[in-house]
């Protein structure tokens, strides 16, 4: 064998060598790929505040310890009404260390509305919204994001009364009673277990495609919900607690806005319901004159 047959075979044999090494990288990689699991897109998340001050350390430190640990970014926005509480110098600290932003409306006020304006200053395209009051777990937003992605769902809740869901002891009688009786009227707009949650989530692309929406009043996921056509909501099962620190903002005033909030619902959702009615009371009016 003259040297240079036997360099050349050295070399085949090299070159096919690298050549299986080459595939079974490449299959590794392939194997890697598909059972590693898949990155959570980024998301804003959106807490409307009225004097909150006091609960927004606590509120910042949960939400990021939770979103650093399923290794989600995020960034927080936060949308106060002026509440000239400290609010806005709490902010300012919580922005040294985490991606906090504060926005200050002076010349609006409510929460649906807040939460609207957190929309369309978000810089993702998740959106997920909890209350600052800390009566919503943070550790439950790597679930409910995943939901939204894994499902394919268009709107996903924290859920008080859906399977596994539940409200701690303390929670007023009065105001369960309040919340079971709100959630009872809106049945007939929608599947959710618990239709009054503040706690839910969604794409940007769904917002996008509300249509007529008024933002009045507390219930801004029920609005969304029946105005955006949601067809596949989502449920992660949360403890619902009392509130950390400072008071509620939850009024009479409100739970009146939520009547009209449903008039209009109901309108959107059953567009001939209105005129039935309408002939039904006419048609009784007219029996009772007769007789
Ligand atoms: N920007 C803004 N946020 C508001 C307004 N009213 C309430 N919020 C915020 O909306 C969230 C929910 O309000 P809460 O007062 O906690 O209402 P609630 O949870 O139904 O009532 P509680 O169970 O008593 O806490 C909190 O983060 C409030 O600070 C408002 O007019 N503007
Ligand atoms: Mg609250």
């Amino acid at each position: 064998m003259t040297l240079l047959s036997a360099t050349q075979r050295m070399y085949r044999a090299c070159h096919c060598m690298s050549i299986r090494c080459l595939a079974l990288a490449g299959g590794l990689f392939a194997v890697m790929i598909s059972v590693m699991p898949p990155r959570q897109p980024p998301v804003s998340i959106i807490t409307p505040t009225f004097r909150e001050a006091a609960n927004l350390r606590s509120l910042a430190q949960r939400v990021f310890a939770a979103l650093d640990a399923a290794k989600i970014e995020a960034e927080l926005l936060i949308i106060d009404d002026n509440s000239q509480d400290g609010t806005e110098e709490v902010a300012g600290e919580l922005a040294k260390e985490y991606p906090v932003r504060l926005i200050v409306r002076r010349d609006q006020r409510g929460l649906s509305s807040a939460v609207i304006t957190g929309f369309s200053h978000a810089r993702f395209d998740r959106f997920l919204v909890l209350d600052a009051d800390l009566q919503h777990p943070p550790e439950a937003i790597p679930d409910m994001l995943k939901r939204l992605e894994a499902d394919n769902c268009d709107f996903v809740i924290g859920t008080r009364y859906g399977a596994g869901g539940e409200v701690v002891q303390d929670w007023p009688a009065i105001r369960r009673l309040v919340s079971w009786t709100a959630g009872l009227l809106a049945r007939p707009l929608t599947p959710l277990s618990d239709p009054m949650a503040g706690f839910f989530a969604l794409r940007r692309s769904t917002w996008q495609r509300a249509k007529r929406l008024n933002p009045i009043g507390y219930k801004i996921a029920l609005e969304l919900y029946v105005k955006c056509r949601c067809r596949r909501p989502g449920e992660i099962a949360i403890t619902f607690q009392t509130r950390a620190a400072g008071e509620s903002k939850l009024t009479a005033t409100q739970q009146v806005r939520y009547l009209r909030q449903l008039v209009g619902l109901y309108h959107f959702r059953f567009p001939w319901l209105f005129p039935v009615v309408l002939v039904v009371l006419l048609v009784l009016a007219g029996w009772s004159l007769l007789f």
